[in-house]
């Protein structure tokens, strides 16, 4: 007889043994049955709490702060104006959504008959943290015909001021996603230039048109961002 045997033999071989085993398969019993009760219960609800992930819906609410510039830029001449978000709006609000410029002009020259300048405005490309590359921007702009141009660049990346739903996580986490003071900070560049037209009568010595005032406002738009659950 082998071991093994021997020991199954001596199990079954007195009503000691055969208590103990069954003790044994008891305690076994008990033992599976809490695993799988473990399993049912709460890793049941891990599983169902994963189909159901909450929803939230974040939203935005704008505060914009406007600051005018100007210059007068002589006939084939560039200018850079420069730019910086106040650094209090970046303390008080959760981001720096987007970036608008405006530049406007008319005929200042008091010559008669005299057309509007050709004026061209670019936003440099610098190494502020911005969405460069959003297809929604607008860096470049000109006009022979006194009509405002308007540019804008989007600061915070995927910002566009409109609600946004999102699942999983948690609130602290989609705020925080959108609180990152660090985009739009330092210096933007505008360069203006001017190339004026002028009026047909000025072939007489005195009427001539030399230059152009340019009117530059920078308009910063911050919000400030909510998150709630979707009901
Ligand atoms: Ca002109
Ligand atoms: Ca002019």
């Amino acid at each position: 007889m082998t071991r093994s045997e021997n020991v199954l033999s001596d199990l079954f071989s007195e009503d000691g043994s055969r208590r103990n085993l069954t003790v044994y398969l008891a305690v076994l019993a008990v033992g599976l049955l809490y695993h799988a009760s473990v399993f049912w219960f709460i890793m049941g609800d891990e599983i169902q709490a994963k189909d159901e992930l909450i929803n939230y819906t974040i939203e935005f609410e704008e505060t914009s702060e406007q600051f005018s510039d100007s210059r007068t830029i002589n006939d084939g001449e560039k200018e850079t104006l420069e730019y910086t978000a106040p650094a209090d709006l970046f303390n008080a609000k959760s981001g720096f959504g987007l970036l608008r410029i405006t530049v406007s002009y008319a005929e200042t020259s008091g010559e008669f008959g005299d057309p509007c300048d050709t004026v061209s405005a670019d936003l440099t490309l610098t190494d502020v943290s911005a969405d460069w590359n959003n297809v929604n921007n607008e860096l470049s702009g000109v006009a022979s015909d006194c009509e405002t141009l308007s540019l804008n660049l989007y600061i915070y990346p995927e910002y566009d001021g409109q609600p946004k739903e999102v699942t999983g996580m948690d609130a602290p986490h989609w705020k925080n996603a959108w609180s990152d003071s660090s985009y739009g900070q330092g210096i933007f560049e505008l360069d203006i230039e001017v190339i004026v037209n002028e009026p047909i009568t000025s072939g007489i010595p005195t009427v001539s048109d030399t230059n152009e005032k340019v009117d530059v406002v920078w308009e910063a738009v911050f919000y400030d961002v909510f998150v709630q659950e979707t009901p």
